[in-house]
């Protein structure tokens, strides 16, 4: 036995986790993220001028409307006869025409820090860091004899950007403080209070882009949008404060320089007039004050402390190395019962890498390997995940909360047909389940406003969401073409995240008091929405497959028909839950035979003559063959109705599909890519899900190792961490599966503290592509099988282990360790 020492993670050291460069940020692409899931930074880190763009995740276009169109139902018979009798094109042409709505409002920016050094002159020894571990950019330089560093981050617990200046030896340091923003605002400069306050209003509407030519595409309306508040404080030690003419802050000869930025907006709620809420007692302004005087209270130091307390606490749940020296690497067999992962001791993951991440990436597309940088990738994830979606927040959008555009893509929206599900795809098994929060919540409230949408567009019961949703809920189709717009499935989707976060936690009071009751609405819809088709099966129509087309028979490009692939994978999955969920409820006993029985009587995918898994009831050509979206195999991932072991015919159909769609140029997009890991990773194919880890980090990466679409997606991290996750460990089978696609250039590594469903924490070290050993954690008893493809030991400390063939009992509380051999 190796002698392994484990140290606990509240450690003060630095670990390796960090973006480095020797440049500030040429464009916004290269700015580091800061962000506490509500306040996001994108911080430029220039040596004399420091740009922070900054946002707040309830500043969007919009108020509270209704978006139904009330005159969709009018045509819904017709759609579907049109469907069914073979008239397509005119079925897509009357949806488009008569049965949409609204497109969605857009998440905005809040404005620009700006701070400008005086008198510095000649720069030398620059660099500046995002370090995940600390969630801290900072920039530090030589100028006139002396080294300034300044250091931002956002803190969850104070609710404040806090931007930290400092000189080696307390030189004297000179700055001016402004802010501004592209939204209507007004600047106040109090020098008594030594603050900048910026206050403003949102647009009522802000026009898509996706053709970019309305001739108002920002509109303002007295009365109609959300106020908003940002408010600067300035600490300092020695100097003087002054106000400029200019409405900046200037700040002489300080010894040090603490910046303070409170912001927030006077959003209420999704169905609550801005301003005019039962909270509304305090403005926007006065929340920032209130928000302030708090973190006024509190020294630097202990603002600092709170904030690096309560962030690791979050980041050091996770481990991971890849193709590291392994000598320390294995798990301490004696080592005592930990709440947290261990940690090394020796090379916690060496020192920062010498080389600068944009060198490190550019020498990866070049075709360098640099398995500790996709080790970079996964972590900086999670740090996402962290830094844009923590309870009480928005959920992350497409943007995570990072937007400096007035007309961002896609409205920086929540896009419910794949990217809003990917962004949670890390969630809870990079054990933050905590942040998977905010989408719930989302869930929750799209599940009453999308009632209406129900029940006024379709006359169905239960509640139903389209691709789009915004701050304001919007669960209305959107207009544009049908082939997104016309997927009334977006609830069906979104409803599998409050099942899989109780699959995680097994939260019984969460799965009663919230994950049930949205599950059963969602699932109602379905029931109402379901249909006989053409042979007498239940089909959903009209129905489309993301944002996919096929061939009429007279060869035109059509999204409409009916029980697309998707729809019935995500059908079929949501009823398995709403069973599931009924008997641990011990509920609705009539209502589960129901949907028994509906789930007999529906429709079932194909598979075509050549073996692929057909996107479409019918053989359908396809009209774009390397099409970046791959809804038909939902149910391989991120579903689970199609496993190797469990149906490998389907497993078969889905790889001849999915190889059939890269073949002809899938997976172009980040997060497209993204998919394809998960895919792969389902498939047990370690070394295809590995190609496109590097396809992603090669093709689709930023210099600040944001996930490109092209443009900016955060999708892509989420995608691409999550798809580690699953080359790694897998538990949707009713059981823990180790390494189930390990890669070839992942020989040696290890991880620690990933979740598998059932409320597991699991460690791995494997060394030679093998594993060398596991441990589980248990947070509740029960039976669980462990898989790996050879046979395993299982014992606890004392080597007791109970077993049920090949299940074993994992006492709550008590570690196993896993190894080869019987
Ligand atoms: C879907 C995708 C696009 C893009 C957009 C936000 O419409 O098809 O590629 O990701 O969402």
């Amino acid at each position: 036995m190796r002698a392994v020492t484990v140290l606990t993670v509240n450690s003060d050291r630095e670990t390796s986790w960090k973006l480095w460069y020797k440049q500030p940020a040429s464009c916004w692409e290269e700015a580091l993220p800061v962000g506490n899931g509500r306040i996001g930074g994108m911080v430029h880190g220039g040596g004399q001028s420091e740009l922070i763009c900054l946002n707040e995740d309830t500043l969007w276009s919009g108020y509270p409307r209704d978006p139904q169109n009330y005159e969709a139902l009018r045509h819904l018979q017709t759609v579907r006869e049109l469907i069914f009798s073979g008239k397509n094109k005119e079925a897509e042409a009357l949806v488009e025409k008569g049965m949409l709505g609204p497109r969605s409002e857009a998440y905005l920016p809040l404005g620009n820090l700006r701070i400008d050094h005086l008198g510095i002159g000649e720069m030398t020894d620059y660099e500046r860091e995002l370090n995940l571990d600390t969630g801290t950019a900072s920039v530090r330089f030589r100028s006139g004899g002396t080294t300034i560093t300044r250091k931002v981050y956002v803190s969850a617990v104070d609710q404040i950007l806090v931007v930290h200046i400092d000189s080696e030896d307390h030189s004297p340091l000179s700055i001016t403080v402004s802010l501004d923003s592209p939204l209507k605002h007004l600047i106040e400069v109090t020098e008594k209070d030594e603050c900048l306050m910026m206050r403003g209003s949102c647009p009522s509407h802000i026009a898509d882009n996706h053709r970019g030519d309305h001739p108002q595409s920002v509109l303002y309306e007295e009365g109609r949008g959300l106020s908003f508040a940002a408010q600067v404080s300035v600490r300092h030690e020695a100097g003087r404060l002054m106000a400029t003419d200019d409405h900046k802050l200037r700040i002489e000869d300080a010894r040090s320089i603490t910046l303070l930025l409170a912001a927030t907006t006077d959003y209420q709620g999704y169905d609550v007039m801005p301003g005019q809420g039962q909270g509304a007692s305090l403005t926007p302004k006065e929340c920032c004050n209130s928000v302030m005087q708090s973190a006024l209270a509190l020294l630097d130091t202990d603002l600092r402390s709170r904030h690096l307390e309560e962030h690791r606490e979050l980041f050091r749940r996770v481990e991971l190395e890849l193709g590291k020296d392994q000598e320390s690497a294995s798990l301490a067999e004696d080592a005592p019962d930990r709440q947290t992962v261990p940690v090394m001791d020796k090379g916690m993951m060496a020192l920062a890498p010498s080389k600068p991440t944009d060198e490190r990436l550019t020498a990866y597309q070049a075709g360098e390997s640099d398995p500790d940088l996709e080790a970079l990738y996964f972590h900086y994830g999670r740090y996402l995940l962290m830094a844009s979606s923590r309870p009480g927040t928005q959920p992350a959008n497409l943007q995570g909360i990072w937007n400096p555009h007035m007309q961002p893509p896609w409205n920086s929206n929540y896009t419910t047909n794949i990217n809003t599900e990917m962004n949670y795809w890390p969630a809870e098994v990079c054990n933050l389940s905590e942040c998977h929060e905010p989408l719930i919540n989302m869930v929750q409230e799209i599940s009453e406003a999308g009632a209406r949408t129900a029940r006024i567009h379709y006359g169905c019961n239960g509640w139903t969401a389209h691709h789009n949703v915004d701050l304001w809920r919007v669960t209305t189709p959107s207009d544009g073409s049908a082939s997104w717009a016309c997927w009334p499935m977006g609830g069906v989707w979104l409803s599998r995240h409050l099942w899989e976060h109780y699959a995680y936690t097994l939260d019984k009071a969460y799965l009663k008091e919230t994950a049930y009751p949205v599950l059963k609405g969602a699932a109602e819809f379905c029931i109402d929405w379901l249909v006989p088709g053409p042979d007498g099966s239940l089909v959903t129509a009209p129905s489309t497959s993301p944002e996919n087309m096929f061939l009429t028979e007279s060869g035109e490009p059509c999204s409409v028909s009916y029980a697309s692939t998707m729809d019935l994978f995500l059908i079929r999955e949501l009823f398995g839950h709403c069973i599931e969920a009924a008997q641990l409820l011990v509920v609705d006993e009539a209502w589960v035979e129901r949907l028994k029985d509906t789930i007999e009587r529906m429709a079932r995918p194909q598979i075509g003559a050549d073996g692929r898994l057909l996107e479409w009831i019918s053989p359908y050509a396809e009209s774009e063959l390397g099409h970046r979206h791959v809804s038909h195999l939902y149910g391989l991932y991120p579903g689970s109705a199609i496993t190797p072991d469990g149906t490998p015919e389907w497993a078969e159909a889905a790889r001849r599909s999915l190889d059939y769609r890269i073949a002809n140029g899938g997976g172009h997009t980040g997060w497209s890519c993204a998919w394809l890991i998960n895919l792969y990773a389902r498939l047990r194919d370690g070394n295809e899900a590995y190609h496109y880890v590097r396809t992603l980090l090669s093709h689709s990466t930023y210099p600040n190792l944001f996930d490109a679409h092209p443009p900016f997606q955060i999708d892509g991290n989420f995608g691409g961490t999550a798809g580690t996750a699953e080359m790694l460990l897998q538990s949707h089978q009713g059981r823990i599966d180790l390494l189930p696609a390990l890669p070839a250039a992942w020989s040696s590594g290890r991880v620690a503290g990933l979740k598998a469903r059932g409320n597991f924490t699991v460690d791995i070290t494997w060394e030679n592509g093998k594993l060398s050993v596991a441990s589980i954690l248990a947070a509740e008893s029960g039976w669980c099988k462990v898989s790996y493809g050879e046979r395993l030991s299982i014992s606890s400390r004392d080597g007791e282990t109970r077993k049920d063939g090949e299940r074993v009992w994992f006492e709550a509380g008590t570690r196993y360790l896993v190894k080869c051999g019987s």
